[in-house]
Formats: structure tokens, sequence, C-alpha cells
């Protein structure tokens, strides 16, 4: 399998994330396509996914998939164990959930403010310095409210490490390029953010 991807980037990030708590880090191929030196915006790479965004999974048959949560999933099936994506019914819809709040709570907003405020955007898009300050502080919201839902639970979805997790901790690591930090005032949020860290998959 070929994951193109840009080693800095959160959604890359999460594949490879997920991929090392699967035990497949050595069945992929990473490719370098590199979003500060416009790789993938070249026709090349339009090929692979005309919305110019990373990650892209390339399977053997020449199959692709172009979503991170795609991607996830299927391995998921190919290599049930270790559940990422819940054991039965009803933590399959908890980890659904809260895999979802993490891309639309954290992700999304976090992105945002790197998008509309960082220099590394001037010039590549129209920034919009008045949102990015608006996504900010929605943030720094949702920090605060993550922070009474992890005081009741070890993990996202529950008492088992998900992809959620995976896809909260890309967010938030994502965020201290825009100086979005947890603080003091969130400790919950801080002892989660520490297991997570103390895995080996966090290197990935
Ligand atoms: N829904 C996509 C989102 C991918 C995405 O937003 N990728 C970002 C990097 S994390 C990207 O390629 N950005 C390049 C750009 O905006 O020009 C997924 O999760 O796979």
């Amino acid at each position: 399998m070929l994951l193109y991807q840009d080693a800095r980037a959160p959604n890359p990030r999460r594949v490879r994330m997920f991929l090392h708590e699967k035990g497949l880090t050595d069945q992929v191929e990473l490719i370098e396509v590199s979003i500060n030196d416009r790789a993938h915006q070249q026709p090349a790479y339009l090929d692979k996914n005309p919305l110019a965004l990373v990650p892209v999974m390339e399977f053997a048959d020449g199959r692709l998939l172009r979503e991170s949560i795609a991607i996830c999933r299927y391995l998921e099936e190919q290599h049930p164990q270790p559940s990422l994506f819940g054991g039965d019914a009803w933590q399959r819809a908890q980890v659904e959930q809260w895999n979802r709040h993490a891309e639309l709570e954290l992700l999304f907003p976090v992105a945002q403010v790197f998008r509309n405020s960082h220099p590394f955007w001037q010039g590549r898009i129209r920034q919009a310095p008045e949102f990015a300050e608006i996504m900010r502080e929605h943030v720094a919201r949702r920090f605060t409210w993550l922070d009474g839902e992890l005081a009741t639970r070890p993990w996202f979805a529950g008492d088992s490490f998900s992809v959620a997790d995976i896809t909260a901790v890309c967010a938030i690591d994502f965020g201290k390029v825009s100086r979005l930090m947890i603080g003091d005032d969130t400790p919950h949020l801080a002892r989660w953010y520490a297991e997570v860290k103390a895995r080996p998959s966090y290197k990935a």
C-alpha cells in the first residue's frame, strides 16, 4: 500500500497513527506530497485526488481511497483487531459520534484558525482573520466542554481507545502551530492527552 501524505499535516497523521495501532506500518510506503511545495496541486497528484488534498491511499491493484476515515474504516474491516471503531453496535455508534465531534468541533476549527491567520497561507488562499478569531474562541470553549466529558471516562468514546482519540489528538497537536494549547484549567483533557502521548502510535 502507498500512502500519499504530508508529514506535517494532521489528516495523514490520523492514518499513520491508525496504521501503527493496527501493527500495519511495515505494509505501507509513505510518499511525501509536500503542501509547502504545492506538490498536491501538480497534475500527477491531481490524478489521484482532484481535490488536491492529502492523504490518499493506493492499493496494489491501483484502487484509491482519499478520505482519512474511509481509509481507516477499510483497514479496520481487513484487520479487525485491535478494534478502533467499536466492538458492538453501541460502541460503534459512540465511536462514530465522538469521531465526528473530534472532526467538527476540534479539527475543523483548528484548521480554520491556521488557514485564516497563519503566514503559511498568505498568498496561497484568501484569508479571513476575523473568522480565525471566531474559530479560536470556539476551540477554547470546546476544550472546556471536553474537559467535563473526560472527567467521566478514560477515552473519547468510552472505555477503549478508538479512532476518535486519534482524530482528537491530531487536531489538538495541529493547534499548537496557531498557539492553541491545552491549559492548566482543563486537567481531565490534559490527563487524556498525556495518556495518548504515551502510546507508541503517538510518534507515527
Ligand atoms: N477529508 C479529508 C481532508 C483532507 C485535508 O484537508 N487535507 C489537508 C492536509 S491535513 C490538505 O491536503 N490541505 C491542502 C490544501 O488545503 O491545499 C481527509 O480527511 O482525508
